[in-house]
């Protein structure tokens, strides 16, 4: 037809705007062929000037509505009333606090803390990503309404888990360590609140709370290969019950009930919080260049336990090489001999080696030699997927930290008691 140019793609728009000059203004001879496009345009052109019209009658009818309800009388008050709140709703999504100050200017929400975590626990057209940003801003106010939201769940004789499952549906926990620190704190107190003797102290409840949501990314995450049994999980919590070990039959019902149905969590977009927890281990063939000795050799690597294993051939039992993320950096590089090259190596080094171990071809295990490991991966995509997951291995974990710092808490509290 007459749109299908064979002409270079720059000039393809030029071509096309000639071609309907010519179709519309010069009086050419169509083909049959022509003649049918021409027809078919002026169709489309018809249904567009029909929807146009349509468009401008819905937006007239609209307009004499919003004009209706601004001079109506009592009757239709509510009916204006519910029309802010779902306007309200909706501003609370795009933006959760001018969401508020809309609904609390237009007297549809007391701005008292009670009020608004009500607003936020119905949640009704609420969207549980806004009620978590919402919920985790460090001011005031909103800290007031946290509690107040979390102090609304009913926990009184539920499990562990039974109290998460509600609280992690009940909005969307924010991304960030501190945010979730902060609510996982009150949670904690308010579980402990409802359900007083079961622990021995808030930070247990919440040592175990963060147990329970890694146990869930373990047992449900396909990205992690290695799953804990109920002997492992039991084998975590050992201690922080004040020093003591919590009852085994606790243990194992919480660890059946995550076993048998996940966590639900809202708006799950594959970016929540029990992923951020894992960086999923990695796996494949990349050449390494010799630390003394120049030479590239192909290894089958393994990323996991925050360290890079290499091997001779996948279904080796020990490693040639390990080598610890701890204090690494990685950095992409340009190699004159080969593609797709990342190197790992120490921040503002002094000519110190990277710390790791090596096997050597007599079998002893000896210290590396190398200042960098340059590595070659077999594609860009590959080069850029190693460099990410070894970038969030080496990455400090702030959820790691925070567990560190209660643990240590527990771990204080008993050496008081126990001089
Ligand atoms: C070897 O070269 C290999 O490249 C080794 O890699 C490497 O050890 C040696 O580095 C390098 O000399 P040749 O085999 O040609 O002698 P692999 O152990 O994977 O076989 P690294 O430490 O990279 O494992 P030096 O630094 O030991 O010389």
């Amino acid at each position: 037809g007459m749109f299908q140019s064979e002409s270079p793609a720059a000039s393809v728009s030029a071509y096309l705007i000639l071609n309907l000059f010519l179709l519309l203004f010069l009086p050419v001879d169509l083909s049959p062929e022509e003649r049918s496009e021409l027809e078919d345009i002026r169709r489309r052109k018809g249904a567009l000037l029909q929807e146009i019209q349509r468009l401008r009658d819905e937006l007239r009818e609209a307009i004499i509505e919003v004009e209706g309800l601004e001079t109506s009388t009592e009757g239709s008050k509510t009916l204006q009333k519910n029309r802010h709140v779902a306007m309200g709703r909706k501003k609370f999504n795009m933006d959760p606090k001018k969401g508020i100050v809309f609904l609390v200017e237009n007297e549809l929400l007391r701005h008292t803390q009670e009020d608004v975590a009500q607003f936020l626990y119905k949640g009704e057209g609420l969207n549980k990503t806004a009620i978590g940003d919402y919920l985790g801003e460090r001011e005031d106010f909103n800290l007031k309404v946290l509690q107040a939201f979390v102090d609304l769940h009913e926990f009184t004789d539920l499990n562990l888990v039974q109290a998460l499952r509600q609280f992690l549906w009940s909005f969307r926990l924010p991304g960030e360590a501190q945010k979730i620190d902060r609510m996982m704190e009150a949670f904690a107190q308010r579980y402990c609140h409802c359900n007083p003797g079961v622990f021995q102290s808030t930070d247990t409840c919440y040592v175990l709370s963060f147990a329970i949501i890694m146990l869930n990314t373990s047992l449900h995450n396909p990205n992690v290969r290695d799953k804990p049994g109920l002997d492992r999980f039991i084998s975590m919590n050992r201690g922080i019950n004040e020093g003591g070990d919590l009852p085994e039959d606790l243990l194992r019902n919480l660890y059946d009930s995550i076993k048998n149905e996940p966590f639900k969590i809202p708006e799950d977009d594959g970016n929540d919080l029990t992923h951020t927890f894992f960086n999923p281990d990695r796996e494949g063939w990349l050449l390494k260049l010799g630390g003394r000795v120049k030479t590239w050799k192909r290894r089958w690597f393994i990323l996991t336990d925050n360290c890079l294993y290499y091997f001779e051939y996948t279904t080796d039992k020990e490693p040639r090489g390990i080598i610890p993320l701890e204090n690494l950096s990685i950095r992409e590089v340009e190699d004159p001999r080969k593609p797709n090259c990342f190197e790992l190596y120490i921040p503002n080094n002094r000519g110190q080696l990277i710390k790791a171990c090596k096997t050597e071809a007599d079998g002893r295990v000896v210290e590396g030699n190398h200042n960098v490991y340059r590595i070659s991966a077999p594609t860009p995509e590959e080069k850029d997927e190693w460099i990410h997951h070894i970038n969030s291995a080496v990455s400090v974990d702030p959820f790691y930290e925070m567990l560190a710092a209660r643990k240590k808490r527990i771990s204080l509290k008993k050496n008081e008691e126990q001089p």
